[in-house]
């Protein structure tokens, strides 16, 4: 007969010396495993006489149960163990001194908001389109006939549904509120804009702010003094400003605008190759084509134009070199603007 009594002290004792979940399994297996010392004591009862095999059987049993539970608890007693370990390793601390940074905005968006502030000071409104636009508000309602190189796959991102496009400016802006409006209109564009170019001094993304009015009896003078006083207010200076002959197919007269070169003065320097102006924008009086494909009465009303690029304008008022540095994200670059 097997030693019952003696199986369950040296159970208790070898459990009381165990670390780890592996230590544990192997106590199990020497004890409740195959050939363990209790699943042996529970084959020997059959061999007991008689007369003692009914005390003896239970005797193993209670010893089984007993082990069993033992086994239990020193289980869920290390899995316990190990959870805290896990965690206090995990631990946060929330003393630590953390020194917090202050995002800036991107000096586009300065930009954006002084040319943005400045029509408003003007009484002129803010009115947002589509990236994905019409070709027709792109090009046709504008007087930008079918065979312009502008419309040129290689000019022009076309997306794959027929007779969409990414806008190339934001005067599509301008038609849908002339279509939904009724003048007087005083109105900019800003937003951003897609061409195919993309070399040192182009990206194929840019912004743009573009400006409308349209009344009656508008003139020329009217134009030219709202450019002036805008560029003098976005300066911050009283600069020269000139107008240009040129030609876009929306507005006749067109003209570019230039102002007497902010870094020389006007004596000529690198920026402004040597001339002592920089082009800073265009405008024009609104072609009377555009006015009939938008729904205008030439006979009551017309009107000027003008658009601008928010990038050249904020190389110049912060004297930036590079077109990239506005995309490339470098926090270096993007900390000086405050
Ligand atoms: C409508 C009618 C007329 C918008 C105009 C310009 C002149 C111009 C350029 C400036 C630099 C584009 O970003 S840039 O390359 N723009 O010179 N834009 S007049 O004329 C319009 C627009 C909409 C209905």
């Amino acid at each position: 007969m097997i030693d019952i009594n003696a199986i369950g002290s040296q159970l208790e004792r070898e459990l009381s010396q165990v670390e780890s979940l592996q230590e544990l399994q192997q106590l199990k297996a020497k004890y409740l495993g195959k050939n363990g010392l209790i699943s042996l004591a529970v084959k020997s009862i059959k061999e007991v006489p008689q007369e003692q095999r009914k005390e003896y059987g239970s005797k193993v049993n209670q010893l089984k149960e007993f082990a069993e539970e033992l086994l239990k608890r020193k289980e869920e007693e290390l899995k316990r163990l190990q959870v805290d370990a896990e965690l206090s390793k995990e631990w946060v601390d929330l003393s630590i001194p953390i020194e917090p940074r202050l995002g800036s905005y991107h000096p586009l968006s300065l930009t954006l908001k002084r040319i943005r502030d400045i029509f408003v000071s003007m009484g002129f409104s803010v009115e947002e389109g589509p990236e994905v636009e019409l070709e027709d508000y792109n090009f046709d309602k504008l007087n930008i006939p079918k065979e312009h190189p502008a419309r040129d796959m290689q000019d022009t991102f076309y997306v794959n549904r027929e007779g969409y496009l990414l806008r190339t400016h934001t005067s599509p802006v301008q038609v849908r509120t002339m279509l939904s409006k009724r003048p007087p209109i005083y109105m900019i564009a800003p937003g951003r804009v897609y061409r195919r170019d993309d070399d040192p001094t182009h990206s194929p993304m840019f912004h743009q702010v573009e400006g409308l009015a349209v009344d009656r009896h508008i003139s020329f003078r009217h134009m030219k003094h709202t450019i002036q006083t805008f560029l003098r207010a976005f300066f911050e200076r009283e600069v020269p400003v000139r107008l240009r002959a040129s030609y876009f197919p929306f507005t006749e007269p067109s003209a570019e605008v230039d102002i007497g070169c902010i870094l020389c003065g006007g004596v000529g320097c690198r920026v402004c190759k040597g001339s002592g102006w920089l082009e800073v924008m265009g405008c024009g009086m609104v072609h009377p084509r555009v006015f009939e494909s938008c729904g205008i009465d030439t006979e009551l009303y017309n009107g000027f134009a003008f658009g601008m690029g928010v990038e050249r304008l904020t190389m110049l008022y912060f004297g930036i070199d590079n077109i990239r540095l506005f995309f490339e994200n470098d926090l270096r670059f993007l900390r000086q603007f405050i």
